[in-house]
């Protein structure tokens, strides 16, 4: 049986709409006001967008919506519509200063949780998506963090994580083929979005996966034997970016002599070598594999890698099972500020042996980001369904940067295949 998610109870909820915010504060707070609105790379908002952007989607969702209480700031949903404008343009908006969008998202928080506190289970939902929501912009805060130039303001609250050497484990592992139940519903999961839903049979062929992503060590040895130069490794749109964008290695790496250096949240470090590549873009990481000899797991293979129990003959929330992620399980939620090493958290790994499938890196997938069969945009078309096409690859698994409420084996991301700002690696699989 399925064991309760963790937001399952008001009490829960509230949690997860504090944790959210705590971490909304430290990311903001640690900057002075010049940099929060400022635009540190036209890939992303002002950190000060963001902040009033999560305040007014809550505002919208718990307290309209699912409160049914008159709006608070209607004057500023114009403003905070991210459809209405991309982030490069984001910064001439006539934006909340810091400290007013801190007053507002406290003021809507506290009629969320007034509302909450009567709220139907049916409106749960809402606040589930909501707590999620502002863990997705502190991950693209995150993000905005890495690409700011400037000293260092973020800590990791923890000591890395224990070494680890995935030398010792088997390269790949086998996934046998036959059907297994990909997505998920609202009563088996109640924190899935609606590009999660609804379940459905696949029948996946059996296929090798790599039993850890991929480690900058790996990807090392494709630099150095000329990867970024030759263009028969190359989707051929891949190629041509490559070359306009003259790529020589991921985003944030330089060369100091022979060795790797790359720059982390305002700090410079060799590459570390056991660690799981990161920034890199969906076009490097198919360009990778085909040199490995090998390709990108569809999204169907990864997920059935990351929750198919074949002794009980279903599918499991998480790769370890149902129960929610702790520190021994999977790097999530900001805890290290950076991937563990490659061969980490055995605890959380999968049934068939694959390690690290949630957490530290984001991992590309072969596959255009489309609706399961049966899709229904819910409660917004712009969540998801206004992106489906060919345009988005489907990233599967969550980073270091992920929050644990917005993370399982059944969530979905997606970003263009040139992107590099997100924390994506990936992993390699090949057919049986
Ligand atoms: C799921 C990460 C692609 O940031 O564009 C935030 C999440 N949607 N606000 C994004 C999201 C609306 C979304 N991703
Ligand atoms: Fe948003």
């Amino acid at each position: 049986t399925l064991t309760r998610p963790p937001s399952d109870d008001v009490d829960d909820l509230v949690e997860a709409l504090a944790a959210a915010r705590r971490r909304t504060r430290a990311l903001t707070d640690c900057l002075p006001d010049d940099e929060l609105t400022a635009q540190h790379s036209p890939l992303m908002s002002p950190l000060v967008w963001d902040l009033a952007h999560t305040g007014n989607q809550e505002e919208i969702w718990l307290v309209r919506t699912a409160g049914g209480r008159p709006a608070l700031r209607p004057e500023l949903d114009a403003h905070y519509d991210a459809f209405r404008h991309p982030r490069a343009d984001r910064p001439s908006l006539p934006l909340l200063a810091p400290d007013p969008a801190r007053r507002y998202l406290a003021q809507v928080r506290a009629q969320a949780l007034d509302v909450l506190a009567t709220a139907p289970s049916e409106a749960r939902f809402l606040f589930r998506m909501i707590a999620q929501h502002e863990q997705q912009h502190d991950e693209t805060m995150l993000a905005t963090h890495q690409l700011r130039r400037g000293p260092a303001v973020l800590a990791a609250p923890n000591p890395p994580a224990a070494p680890a050497d995935a030398a010792t484990l088997p390269r790949e592992v086998l996934v046998p083929g036959g059907p297994f139940t990909m997505g998920t519903d609202l009563a088996t999961d109640p924190d899935a979005l609606d590009n999660e839903r609804p379940a459905h049979r696949v029948d996946v062929p059996a296929f090798w996966l790599d039993t850890v992503p991929v480690t900058n060590a790996a990807y090392q040895e494709f630099i150095a034997d000329g990867g970024y130069r030759q263009a028969r490794w190359w989707h051929p749109d891949g190629w041509l970016h490559r070359r306009r964008a003259e790529l020589t290695a991921p985003a944030f790496w330089h060369r100091d002599g022979d060795t790797w250096l790359r720059r982390r949240f305002g700090h410079v470090e060799p590459v570390p070598p056991n660690e799981p590549v990161l920034h890199v873009s969906w076009y490097e990481a198919d360009a990778y594999a085909r040199w490995a000899g090998r390709r990108l797991p569809t999204e169907a293979e990864w997920e059935k890698a990351a929750r198919h129990d074949p002794a009980a003959g279903r599918s499991r929330r998480h790769p370890w099972g149902d129960a929610p992620p702790t520190p021994d399980h999977a790097n999530l939620g900001q805890r290290h500020l950076r991937p563990a090493p490659a061969g980490s958290y055995p605890a959380g790994a999968a049934p068939c042996g694959a390690r690290q499938l949630l957490g530290d890196v984001w991992e590309w997938t072969a596959t255009d980001f489309t609706g399961h069969p049966g899709f229904a945009a819910h409660p917004y078309r712009e969540y998801s369904e206004v992106f489906f096409g060919s345009e988005y690859k489907v990233l599967r698994g969550g980073s270091f940067g992920t929050g644990p409420v917005a993370c399982r084996s059944t969530f979905r991301n997606w970003d263009f295949p040139v992107r590099r700002q997100i924390f994506a690696g990936f992993r390699t699989a090949r057919s049986a």
